[in-house]
């Protein structure tokens, strides 16, 4: 199965060249890609991308030219998977909250299922450096969502899943509404709505390494409103 990891990047410079190493060091499936879409960051991501194209014939990258959003950033990277050929992806993070050791494992699932959830709300899950604060903003959101959609899946923001090509094809990236944190959330739920086989597997969620988080009070708000938009439009 042609598997395109797809890693959204906004100046992750201290990150991304030791992120892309340990991928392909990691890694026991050698039929893979990663995209990175970058939104021409300021700090030189892109610049250090183009770098290792020459140890990684299997680099790829997409340069949007100016922060239009993770979202798009994904649709985007989907789309151009589907134009080329892929038969399975994966979004990941480029900021190591999301271990590149479970890549295997969620190629693994996505042999049997259609998408593969990394989940920090099941048993063996967990964010270990998160505030109390931080948990109950992110437990009430993922409880508020699941009430709000009646949708069985426990981590419904996490941004770390595999999907299979027919997946996406059927979800159809044209009709997603959300933007911003609300994607993971509207994905899962439509891949739920249209009955695909879903694996949660539990996974760690450290802190990002290095860099800044571009997390908000407002997106935060955003969200709340638009899982009911995502409600009433289904
Ligand atoms: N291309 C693109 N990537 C983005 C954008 N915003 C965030 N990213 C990337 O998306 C991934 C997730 O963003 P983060 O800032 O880590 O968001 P988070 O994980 O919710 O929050 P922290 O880990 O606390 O910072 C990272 O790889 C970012 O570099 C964007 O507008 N465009
Ligand atoms: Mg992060």
């Amino acid at each position: 199965m042609k598997t395109l990891i797809i890693i959204p990047t906004y100046n992750e410079s201290p990150n991304i060249e030791k992120l892309i190493n340990t991928i392909y060091s990691t890694l026991t499936n050698k039929e893979f890609s990663i995209l990175i879409v970058d939104d021409s960051s300021a700090d030189g991501t892109y610049e250090i991308v183009q770098s290792l194209k020459s140890k990684y014939d299997t680099l790829l990258s997409i340069q949007r030219p100016e922060k239009l959003g993770l979202a798009g950033a994904y649709i985007d990277g989907f789309k151009y998977g589907l134009n080329h050929n892929f038969d399975a992806f994966i979004q990941m993070d480029a900021d190591f909250s999301h271990s590149p050791e479970y890549l295997n494992t969620m190629i693994e699932y996505l042999d049997s299922y259609d998408v593969v959830i990394g989940s920090r709300n099941i048993k063996g899950g967990s964010a270990p450096d998160w505030s109390l604060l931080r948990h109950i903003i992110s437990k009430g959101g993922s409880i508020y969502s699941k009430l709000i959609l009646s949708c069985p899946i426990n981590d419904l923001t996490g941004g770390f899943n595999g999907w299979k090509k027919e997946v996406l094809e059927k979800i159809n990236l044209d009709n997603i509404i959300s933007t911003g944190y609300v994607f993971q959330i509207e994905m899962k739920y439509k891949a739920y709505k249209n009955k695909f086989k879903i694996k949660e597997f539990p996974i760690v969620f450290p802190d990002r390494r290095q860099g800044n988080s571009k997390m908000s009070k407002a997106i935060f708000i955003e969200a709340l409103i638009n899982v009911i938009r995502l409600r009433l439009n289904s």
